[in-house]
C-alpha cells in the first residue's frame, strides 16, 4: 500500500510524523526523527527568546496517556529557523514543519516577520493552544484575539501557514472557530493540542503528579482519542476543502491512525505514544496502518480519507 499524502502543495511519503513538543527540542533530536520512516518532522514550538520552561517534575505517564506542563521550554525561534533552513537544503524531498508559539498576541507578529524574512519556504505551524504557561490563556479559546492575530499576520505573511488548535467541546465552538479560519489563506490546521488543565494524583502521597500550576497539565494519549476524532471530523465538515487537517490525539495503534484519516486528517501526528515508546513507533504504526488498509482492500490514503460513515 501507498501512504503518500499532501498538505497544500507539499507531498509526504508517509502520513505519520511527530507532534510538536515530543523528541524535537534539539538538532540532535530532530536529526533522529528525520532518520525514521516518518513522512516528515516538526520542531518544538520556538518563542522569540529561548526558555527553560516550568520546574520539574513537569510530565508524567498515566494509565491511558500522559500529563504535561512543560511550559514551552525551547531553544528560541532563531535556532529553529536556522535548523529548518539547513534541513530544506539537505532534504528537498522532505518538507519540514516549523512550529512557533507566542507568550501573548504581540509575539506572533515578531515571529511571523522573522519567518517571512528567512529563507525557509516550508510550512509553519502557529501554536495558538499551549495550555501550560502560568498566567497565559490558550489563545485559540479567545475568538476575537485569534482573529486579531490572523488579521495582522496575513497582512504581510505570504508563506504556507497553519494553526495548532486546542480541543473544542461544543458544536457552536466549531461553528465559530471554523468561520474565523475560513476567512484566512491557511494551508492547514492541526487538531488537536493536549486537553488543557487536567489533573493526576499519586495515591501513595496524595500529591499531584506534576509540580507546575498546582498540578494542572495537558492530557494526551488514549484519553484524548474520542475528542481528537470529533475535533477532526467537526472541522473537516466546516472548513474550506483547501484547508488540510493534521490529526493529532490518542494514537497508539494503526487503527487509531486510520480512524483520524477517516474523520478527514491528511496527516497524523504522534505525541504521547512517541514520548513513551520512542522512535520505533513510526515503523510499528506504518506496518499496522498498512495492514489495516490491506484488510479493507485499500491501496492509498485517498481511498478512505474523510469517508467516515454515520448511522443517519
Ligand atoms: O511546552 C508545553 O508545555 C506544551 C505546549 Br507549548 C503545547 O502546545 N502543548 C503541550 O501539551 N505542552
Amino acid at each position: 500500500v501507498n501512504l503518500h499524502t499532501t498538505i497544500g502543495s507539499f507531498g509526504f511519503d508517509n502520513v505519520l510524523m511527530n507532534a510538536s513538543g515530543v523528541r524535537c527540542m534539539t538538532a540532535a533530536d530532530l536529526d533522529k526523527l528525520a532518520d525514521t520512516v516518518a513522512g516528515t518532522l516538526i520542531t518544538k514550538s520556538g518563542t522569540p527568546e529561548a526558555r527553560t520552561g516550568n520546574p520539574s517534575p513537569r510530565a508524567a505517564g498515566l494509565p491511558f496517556g500522559s500529563i504535561n506542563s512543560m511550559g514551552l521550554p525551547n531553544l528560541g525561534i532563531d535556532y529553529y529557523i536556522d535548523y529548518v533552513e539547513k534541513f530544506q537544503e539537505k532534504h528537498p524531498d522532505k518538507p519540514i514543519f516549523l512550529s512557533v508559539a507566542g507568550l501573548g498576541p504581540d509575539d506572533y507578529h515578531v515571529i511571523a516577520k522573522k519567518i517571512q524574512a528567512s529563507n525557509f519556504t516550508g510550512p509553519t505551524e502557529f501554536n495558538l493552544s499551549c495550555p501550560n504557561v502560568p498566567g497565559k490563556p490558550q489563545i485559540a479559546y479567545d475568538i476575537p484575539t485569534t482573529r486579531r492575530i490572523l488579521d495582522d499576520m496575513f497582512s504581510f505573511f505570504t508563506k504556507p501557514a497553519g494553526i495548532k488548535l486546542p480541543p473544542y467541546f461544543d458544536l457552536t465552538q466549531f461553528d465559530d472557530m471554523a468561520a474565523v479560519l475560513n476567512d484566512y489563506p491557511l494551508t492547514f490546521i492541526n487538531s488537536m493540542n493536549s486537553i488543557g488543565n487536567g489533573m493526576a494524583i499519586d495515591p501513595e502521597t496524595d500529591t499531584t503528579l506534576i509540580k507546575p500550576k498546582g498540578g494542572f497539565g495537558g492530557i494526551g494519549g488514549t484519553y484524548a482519542k474520542p475528542i481528537a476524532l470529533a475535533n477532526v471530523r467537526a472541522f473537516r465538515l466546516r472548513l474550506r476543502p483547501e484547508i488540510a487537517i493534521i490529526g493529532t490525539g490518542g494514537v497508539t495503534s494503526g487503527r487509531d491512525v486510520y480512524d483520524l484519516i477517516l474523520c478527514g486528517a491528511s496527516m497524523v501526528q504522534l505525541g504521547t505514544v512517541l514520548g513513551i515508546e520512542g522512535l520505533g513507533v513510526f515503523q510499528r504504526l506504518t506496518e499496522e496502518l498498512s495492514a489495516e488498509m490491506a484488510k479493507k482492500g485499500y491501496t492509498s490514503i485517498s481511498d478512505f480519507q474523510g469517508k467516515l460513515k454515520t448511522l443517519d
